[in-house]
């Protein structure tokens, strides 16, 4: 059981589409609090951090929205960084996945203060390891993955205790299908570690799964940026950027299972719920789902479970 925290950040001034500022009020109208109390978890939400509107504005330099992107994220740093010094389980709630700077950045400080080894699980259909130079929209959600790597301005390379903020043996992506050019060229030469569709098609989701998670032991913290257009469209249909071809739910299901399995969860994003886009709450619905999932809920008892049986 963990004492979990939720931080709301709607903001969508890193994305293409607006919408996702509405993201954290759908996944609370979904019931994440009640779903993850329901498991056995002390809840704690402590509200929405606070940033700039969107100021829609043409990308200045490759970047599109850079000072109000730098602000969301301080105001995230900063709450995620409060919550794990108190030992507590962060989980943000987007916002667009450029918010995975300053959440990350805090991690990655809090991992090096408290000896831990981190490990990233980057769960979504783009690389987001675009830089200025790259990037086909200038929409920094695009380009979270080279910030934390040290690739971008010093506003968002610098948010951690040190720039690189992680190194590309830190973080395994997971579900990948829309790459672009120099997202290519630049994850080969980084040498990370990639699992794409095909690879999960070809290996199979659980074995796929075994390798991500096999550096895992008791020294590490795991961290989840979850972004929902990982899902397969039809079943996720409200986010900015949809891509056919990805997982259905249950192998969605599978991935989270899996990683509570390994019960090395520290902190998590939920990003890109797209509330404009979406039918009836189901991509919110389904990320609250995916999270209980993630925090244990299964359909049979687990070996975790038997030393202390529900009633
Ligand atoms: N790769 C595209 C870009 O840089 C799309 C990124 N969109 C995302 N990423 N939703 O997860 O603009
Ligand atoms: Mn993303
Ligand atoms: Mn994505
Ligand atoms: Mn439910």
């Amino acid at each position: 059981m963990a004492q979990i925290s939720l931080i709301g950040a709607p903001t969508d001034v890193g994305a293409s589409l607006a919408g996702c500022r509405l993201g954290p009020g759908a996944l609370r109208v979904a019931r994440l609090a009640s779903g993850l109390r329901a498991l056995g978890n002390d809840v704690r939400d402590i509200g929405d951090v606070a940033g700039p509107p969107n100021p829609r504005r043409e990308p200045v330099d490759g970047y599109k929205h850079l000072p109000e992107v730098t602000a969301w994220n301080h105001a995230v740093r900063d709450a995620v960084a409060v919550e794990l010094a108190e030992g507590r389980l962060p989980i943000l709630l987007g916002g667009d996945h450029s918010l995975a700077i300053g959440s990350i950045s805090a991690v990655a400080a809090h991992c090096r203060a408290a000896g831990k080894k981190l490990l990233i699980i980057w769960v979504d259909a783009h690389a987001d390891i675009n830089t200025n130079e790259m990037t086909p929209s200038g929409n920094i959600h695009g380009m979270p993955v080279a910030c934390l790597l040290g690739h971008g301005p010093a506003e968002l390379t610098g948010m951690s205790d040190q720039v690189p903020a992680i190194t590309a043996d830190q973080i395994h992506q997971v579900g990948l299908r829309s790459v672009d050019p120099g997202e290519k060229r630049f994850l080969a030469e980084s040498g990370l570690a990639v699992y794409d569709m095909r690879f999960l098609d070809e290996v199979g989701t659980r074995r796929a799964m075994t390798r991500v998670l096999a550096s895992v032991d008791a020294a590490t913290h795991l961290h989840l940026s979850l972004d929902l257009d990982f899902v397969d469209p039809s079943v996720a249909p409200g986010v900015g950027t949809p891509v056919v071809g990805g997982p259905t739910y249950r192998e969605a299901h599978l991935v989270m299972e899996m990683i509570a399995d390994t019960g090395r969860l520290g902190s998590l994003d939920i990003v890109e719920v797209n509330t404009a886009l979406d039918v009836r709450n189901a991509t919110a619905e389904l990320a609250v789902d995916l999270v209980e999932s993630l925090f244990g809920k299964s359909t049979l008892l687990r070996v975790t479970d038997l030393a202390n049986p529900p009633r």
